[in-house]
């Protein structure tokens, strides 16, 4: 919450007034925000290939058509930067009377395995411009990784070498 005095003298009848307004704003809640998630609407950073990638989004102009994008990840955001969607085109979405947007997909499986951010490219003009929302900044908005029976085959074989080795060379001990 955020306090803005506002003083201001008003002359009346020969007096002269001293008006001090006192404003009070949840500057916090003001700042439009677009976050990925899985379908239920939790938090998720980490995608694997084979899964949907959702977003919400709020504190966006209220009722108001406004383009997500998926775009490769950057850490430097600089106003007019260009804006290539890689899911297969940037979804158009209205916006609650509140600014809000409700869990939606923005990317169908399959994914291509790589760091990308999340931009809500309020004005439709297919750039990012000061103030729209950015999943993330300053950091990765999500990761697509390759499925766990991916990465889980070439490990287990590994493991499997290891014990075989361990084996041999207690094999080859109890004959000498
Ligand atoms: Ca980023
Ligand atoms: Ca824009
Ligand atoms: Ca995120």
């Amino acid at each position: 919450m955020v306090t803005h005095i506002i003083t201001t003298t008003v002359t009346y009848k020969d007096h002269i007034y001293q008006l001090i307004v006192k404003v009070e704003d949840d500057a916090k809640g003001a700042v439009p925000y677009v976050v990925s998630s899985d379908d239920t609407g939790t938090e998720r950073n980490t995608f694997e290939l084979t899964k949907d990638v959702y977003s919400y989004a709020g504190k966006l102009p209220g009722s108001t058509d406004v383009r997500i994008y998926v775009v490769a990840n950057k850490d430097v955001w600089n106003d007019g930067a260009g804006l290539t969607d890689v899911s297969g085109g940037y979804e158009t979405e209205l916006t609650e009377r509140d600014g809000s947007i409700a869990t939606t997909k923005i990317w169908g499986a399959t994914l291509t395995e790589s760091d990308y951010d999340i931009v809500v490219d309020t004005n439709r003009n297919g750039e990012w411009n000061t103030g729209e929302p950015i999943d993330n900044e300053v950091d990765v908005g999500f990761t697509a990784v390759p499925e766990f029976t991916t990465i889980a085959i070439p490990v287990a074989a590994v493991l499997g070498f290891v014990f075989l080795m361990s084996r041999r060379s207690r094999h080859s001990r109890r004959r000498n």
